[in-house]
């Protein structure tokens, strides 16, 4: 089951932005700067890849206490025994992941528009992913930035907790923190960062203000 506070700050990978370091050591460094839930997202690995990293993560994060999600992929998460899985509008339906995981999994489900959030799927899940909040170069094709106050409102229309994702940084996410956000999912301002550790630290810092 889904603990608030491992929704604080989630390390979302991404090995082509990570600047040719191991996956595993970019996880680890971001773990010790603060990182309280992992989500491992691989778009071009094959499932064999995939699957071996996934196993490599769990492997080091269960000792840790750390919550591993598997982006978009039930299988992958099932066979490694991940905490969560995320999905979003276009993978599988929030009815069909929860019949193949079970009760003890949990659900998050990237829902960026108002009718998403209001849809039978985003009550289903346990946590909403929202964005982009800022510009971001990390996912193509995305919606035009919500920014603070269109994040304000669409957060103002759930219960559920929300992470805000798209362009968030350690000197920008106060006010989306402010704007009832109750955590934050990093891509590249951890992954590319020139010390990952050191990255997370002063995002996980905003925590504790
Ligand atoms: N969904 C909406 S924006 C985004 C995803 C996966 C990418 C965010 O990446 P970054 O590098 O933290 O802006
Ligand atoms: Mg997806």
């Amino acid at each position: 089951m889904l603990d608030l506070k491992a929704c604080r700050l989630c390390l979302v990978t991404d090995r082509p932005l990570s600047r040719g370091r191991a996956l595993i050591d970019i996880v680890a460094a971001a773990v010790r700067g603060g990182a309280t839930m992992v989500q491992l997202r691989e778009k071009t690995a094959g499932t064999r890849e995939f699957l071996e990293q996934a196993r490599a993560l769990k492997a080091l994060l269960a000792p840790l206490g750390i919550p591993l999600v598997i982006n978009d992929r039930v299988d992958i998460a099932l066979a490694v025994n991940a905490e969560g899985i995320h999905v979003g509008q276009t993978d599988m339906p929030l009815a069909e992941v929860r019949r193949l995981v079970g009760p003890d999994k949990f659900i998050g489900l990237s829902a960026s528009r108002r009718e998403y959030i209001l849809a039978p799927d985003a009550e289903a899940a346990d946590y909403l992913g929202i964005g982009p909040v800022y510009a971001q170069q990390t996912k193509p094709g995305t919606a035009t930035p919500h920014g603070v106050e269109g994040f304000r409102a669409l957060r103002a229309l759930t219960k559920k907790p929300v992470m805000a994702i798209g362009g968030m940084k350690a000197d920008n996410s106060a006010p989306i923190l402010a704007a009832g956000a109750d955590g934050l999912a990093v891509v590249s301002a951890i992954v590319s960062a020139d010390d990952p550790e050191a990255a997370t630290r002063q995002i996980a810092a905003l925590f504790n203000a």
